[in-house]
């Protein structure tokens, strides 16, 4: 990041005491309908239950218990950088600290997201490489540790700063032709080095039958507008480059470094942003999460643990949001240590947790859309069931209906338009919590899903099973989570049947 970013104004802080911002807090929750579960008290836990992963930048001298007991997903915050781990000619090397990293994360049951393949900054041996190069490494880097790696980034920060909505103009970038001068460099004679890496990126996948998804990664794209209402063109650009190239790119990595930069801060928008995207049919994540613990200039929010919050709900309230990490465990040991934008104080193993701490948990424990109303409401009958309307097209109803005491079920909304469709389905446990579960589904002739999200897949056409990914199979009594796929063609009568394990 460029030392304008990290221009701070430095306000006196008024310390409120944590139980008093939990006050505040609380009071402007509205219970859900759900019934109320007991809270969860790791960000891990909490997060899994919303069905979204809670992660953290980690280091191989850092992993102290903390790491596996607060977070279930971890990303090397150097070290599968191609100035760590990239020759010049694209092969690998010093892969031992990405190595340390993956194992821990496997073994305490963590999601990985690689960081990162393209990259114009930290690039080492891989500066001023060809295309050919970076394909080369690409391929080695995903193929080390294949579907260990959950997510990747594969392009980091290719836009411009300062709002211009511009690519960035040096290495890897000077590659980029636009060959018709048109001012983007989406047509088919132009060259573009994020369409090449991402294609480079799927073909690799593809040919290992790979799990992992394919993410683009930039900071000061959160909000729809910077501060002052003007639109993000930093934003706008990657919102292109996203729906231009849908086909390779799977997810978008909102870094979330806020601060007091002006297209820096947060803004009342981030929501609408994390949607509009979602609408494409990606998953969206927040990648980098820090805040600064003065941020004087923003449009919501006042103390960092409100700021916490409310970055929290608008990724909670958007279904393909599923997963938030935070930029290190403690203030001390952050890139950022002056303006103590994390959860932690303390360090070197022994962690204090911070009002932002706690305001984070509890955010995670309201779970998803706390106020909306559900997606599929529950038809009142106007009508005594005692004297239902006698239609002889209609089959009478069971005679015992099904009420499961255990198990789960599903129900599904739709989102429609010409020649596509995005599925959302929600799994709710019965009166027994569940550690599992999978769901069947039929589509029509002719639909077929493209993209999923929050599940494992099987099929892509006719039946089609769906089952949870790591951090969402546990889903307490009377709880939810949801999970979603986008397809082509028409899906509708889908009938969703839940079976639970
Ligand atoms: O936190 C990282 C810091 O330790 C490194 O010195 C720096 C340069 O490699 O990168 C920091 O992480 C950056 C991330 O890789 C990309 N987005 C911005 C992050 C903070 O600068």
């Amino acid at each position: 990041m460029t030392s304008d970013l990290r221009q701070r104004k430095k306000a006196a802080r008024i310390a409120l005491p944590t139980a008093v911002l939990l006050l505040i807090g609380s009071a402007v929750v509205v219970q859900s309908s759900a019934p109320a579960a007991a809270a969860e008290t790791t960000l891990r836990a909490a997060a899994a239950k919303a069905g979204l992963f809670f992660g953290v930048a980690a280091s191989p001298n850092r992993l102290y218990p903390i790491v596996g007991q607060e977070f279930s997903q971890l990303t090397p915050e150097n070290d599968m950088k191609p100035d760590r781990i990239a020759t010049s000619s694209g092969g690998l090397q010093n892969t031992s600290g990405a190595d340390t990293l993956v194992n821990h994360a496997q073994s305490n049951n963590m999601l990985v997201r690689g960081h990162t393949l393209v990259w114009h900054s930290q690039a080492g041996a891989l500066q001023g490489a060809s295309q050919a190069t970076l394909n080369t490494f690409i391929g080695n880097a995903i193929n080390r540790w294949g579907s260990r790696i959950a997510y990747w980034d594969v392009v980091n920060e290719a836009l411009e700063d300062n709002n211009t909505g511009r690519r960035r103009n040096q290495w890897p970038h000077t590659m980029n032709r636009d060959a018709n001068g048109d001012g983007d460099f989406f047509d088919a004679g132009d060259t573009d080095v994020i369409r090449d890496s991402f294609i480079r990126a799927k073909q690799v996948v593809q040919a290992g039958g790979l799990t992992t998804k394919l993410c683009i990664n930039d900071y000061d794209v959160d909000g729809l507008t910077v501060q002052g209402g003007t639109p993000n063109r930093k934003a706008d650009a990657l919102y292109d480059i996203v729906r231009n190239y849908r086909q390779y790119i799977d997810c978008v990595g909102f870094q979330a470094h806020f601060n007091d930069n002006p297209n820096s801060i947060i803004t009342n928008d981030l929501q609408a942003n994390i949607q509009r995207f979602a609408d494409l049919g990606v998953e969206v994540h927040i990648t980098e999460l820090d805040i600064d613990d003065d941020l004087s200039n923003n449009d919501i929010g006042t103390g960092q643990a409100e700021n916490y919050r409310k970055v929290v709900r608008a990724c909670l309230n958007v279904a393909q949001c599923t997963g938030i990490t935070v930029w290190g465990i403690s203030d001390s040991e952050s890139w950022r240590s002056s303006e103590r934008g994390l959860l932690f104080t303390g360090g070197n193993g022994s962690y204090q947790k911070k009002a932002a701490y706690h305001a984070v948990l509890d955010e995670l424990n309201k779970g998803r859309n706390p106020t909306a109303p559900p997606t599929t409401p529950p038809v009142t009958p106007t009508v005594p069931p005692t004297t239902p309307p006698v239609d002889p097209t209609t089959p009478p109803p069971p005679t015992t209906p099904p009420n499961p005491t255990t198990g789960c079920s599903a129900t599904v909304s739709l989102d429609s338009w010409t020649g596509g469709f995005v599925a959302t389905v929600r799994v709710t446990a019965g009166s027994a919590p569940i550690s599992g579960w999978s769901v069947q589904l039929t589509l029509p002739s002719g639909a077929s899903v493209t993209n999923t999200w929050n599940a494992n897949r099987t099929g892509t056409s006719g039946t089609v099973r769906f089952s949870n990914v790591s951090y969402n199979g546990s889903v307490n009594a009377g709880q939810y989570t949801e999970f979603g796929f986008q397809g082509v063609g028409t899906a509708t009568g889908l009938t969703p049947v839940c079976t639970a394990s």
